[in-house]
C-alpha cells in the first residue's frame, strides 16, 4: 500500500463540500490514514507552496491557502500518488475530466478545491509535515 497527502482547500470548505468529498475519496477506494481541520498560517502555506516562490501567483496562493480552515488527510492505496491525481482531475477544473472532484466542485485555476501529492517523495514530505506518527491509524 501507498499513501499520498491531500488538503480540502478554503474554497471548498467555505462551500460547503467537505462531506461530499471524502465521499468520494472513501468510494474511489482510499482508506483514510490520518484526518484533520486546522488553518494554515502564512509561513505554512509559504513552505508548502515554496516551489512557486518566484510565480506570479505566488502572493494570490498563499493569500487563498491561509484565508480559512483545511482539511488535511492521508489517503492509502495502491497507486495513491497517482490514482488520487486521476481522482481529482487537472489543475485548471476547466481541463479536469467529467466527475472528477475538480471538475464537480473547484472555483478557478487558483482556487481548485483539492490538493493532491505529486510523487511518492513529495506525499511524504507533506504527510510529516502535517502529521505526526501518532495522529496516522
Ligand atoms: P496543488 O494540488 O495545489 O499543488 O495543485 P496542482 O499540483 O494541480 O497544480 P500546481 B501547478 O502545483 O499549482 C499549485 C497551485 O498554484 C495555483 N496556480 C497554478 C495558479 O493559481 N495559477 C497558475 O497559473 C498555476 C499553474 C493552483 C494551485 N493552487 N490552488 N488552488
Ligand atoms: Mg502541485
Amino acid at each position: 500500500m501507498k499513501r499520498t497527502f491531500t488538503m480540502i482547500k478554503p474554497d471548498a470548505v467555505e462551500n460547503g463540500h467537505t462531506g461530499a468529498i471524502l465521499e468520494k475519496i472513501n468510494s474511489a477506494g482510499f482508506r483514510i490514514v490520518g484526518l484533520k481541520k486546522t488553518q494554515l498560517t502564512q509561513s505554512d502555506a509559504e513552505a508548502f507552496y515554496a516551489v512557486h516562490k518566484e510565480r506570479p501567483f505566488f502572493g494570490e496562493l498563499v493569500a487563498f491557502m491561509t484565508r480559512g480552515p483545511i482539511v488535511a488527510a492521508v489517503l492509502e492505496k495502491d497507486n495513491a500518488v497517482n490514482d488520487f491525481r486521476t481522482l481529482i482531475g487537472a489543475t485548471n477544473p476547466e481541463d479536469a475530466a467529467e466527475g472528477t472532484i475538480r471538475q464537480l466542485y473547484a472555483t478557478s485555476v487558483g482556487e481548485n478545491a483539492v490538493h493532491g501529492s505529486d510523487s511518492d517523495e513529495n506525499a511524504a514530505i507533506e504527510i510529516g509535515f502535517h502529521f505526526s506518527g501518532r495522529e496516522l491509524f
